[in-house]
C-alpha cells in the first residue's frame, strides 16, 4: 500500500536573508511539523530558504515551526486534509517575512534589555556556549549581533505569552547604557 503524505511547504522569513551572514544551507536552524500527539516530522530546506515537511495525509492538525538560534520562533497551524488517492497533496504554508525576529538571545520570544545584557556580558566571545548569542552565525558575539537586538528592541514573537512584557531597563540602565559599556553608541546618534 502506498504511503499517503501531505507536503507542507513554505519560505523561510525573508528577514533572515539580512540577519544571517552565511548562506541558508549552512545556517543552524530547525524546521519541522508537530502533530497534536507530539510526533515531530523533520523538514528540509534548500539554499533559497524554501522548506518542505512531509506529514501523513490524515485529518490531523499540524503545527509547522521554524526555529533559528537568536531569533524568535515562527509557527503556523495547518489542518492537513486527506490527499488524493495515492498521490501527494501539496499545501503551501506561508511564513510571514516579518517574523523570526533577530535578537532573542535568551529565547523567551521577546527582544528586550535582558537580551542586550547577556550580549554585553559575552561580547567578543567566540563560539559562545549559548548559540543564540551569535545571531548572524559568524562565530563571534559582535556588533552585528548587538545591532539586531537594538533594531528589534521591545518586539515580541508570535509565541510570546500575553504576560510576557518586554523590559526596557535593568535597574536604571537602558539600551544606550549597555551599548556604551562595549564602546558603541545607539544608531542615529
Ligand atoms: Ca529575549
Ligand atoms: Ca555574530
Amino acid at each position: 500500500m502506498k504511503q499517503r503524505k501531505n507536503l507542507l511547504k513554505g519560505t523561510l522569513a525573508a528577514s533572515l536573508l539580512f540577519s544571517a551572514s552565511i548562506p541558508f544551507m549552512y545556517l543552524q536552524r530547525r524546521e519541522f511539523a508537530r502533530a497534536a500527539d507530539g510526533t515531530v516530522y523533520q523538514g528540509t530546506m534548500d539554499s533559497k530558504g524554501l522548506f518542505e515537511v512531509f506529514v501523513p495525509a490524515d485529518r490531523k492538525a499540524y503545527t509547522v515551526c521554524v526555529e533559528v538560534p537568536g531569533h524568535t520562533a515562527e509557527y503556523k497551524n495547518v489542518l492537513a486534509s486527506i490527499g488524493v488517492d495515492g498521490e501527494y497533496r501539496g499545501i503551501y504554508v506561508r511564513i510571514n517575512p516579518e517574523d523570526n525576529l533577530a535578537g532573542d538571545v535568551n529565547q523567551d520570544q521577546i527582544i528586550d534589555i535582558r537580551d542586550m545584557n547577556e550580549a554585553v556580558e559575552n561580547y567578543g566571545e567566540q563560539n559562545p556556549e549559548n548559540p543564540n548569542l551569535d545571531i548572524n552565525q559568524d562565530g563571534v558575539v559582535n556588533e552585528t549581533d548587538v545591532r539586531w537586538i537594538e533594531k528589534n528592541f521591545l518586539s515580541k514573537g508570535p509565541l510570546a505569552g500575553n504576560g510576557n512584557t518586554p523590559k526596557e531597563t535593568i535597574g536604571k540602565k537602558g539600551l544606550a547604557d549597555f551599548l556604551k559599556m562595549i564602546g558603541l553608541a545607539p544608531k542615529g546618534e
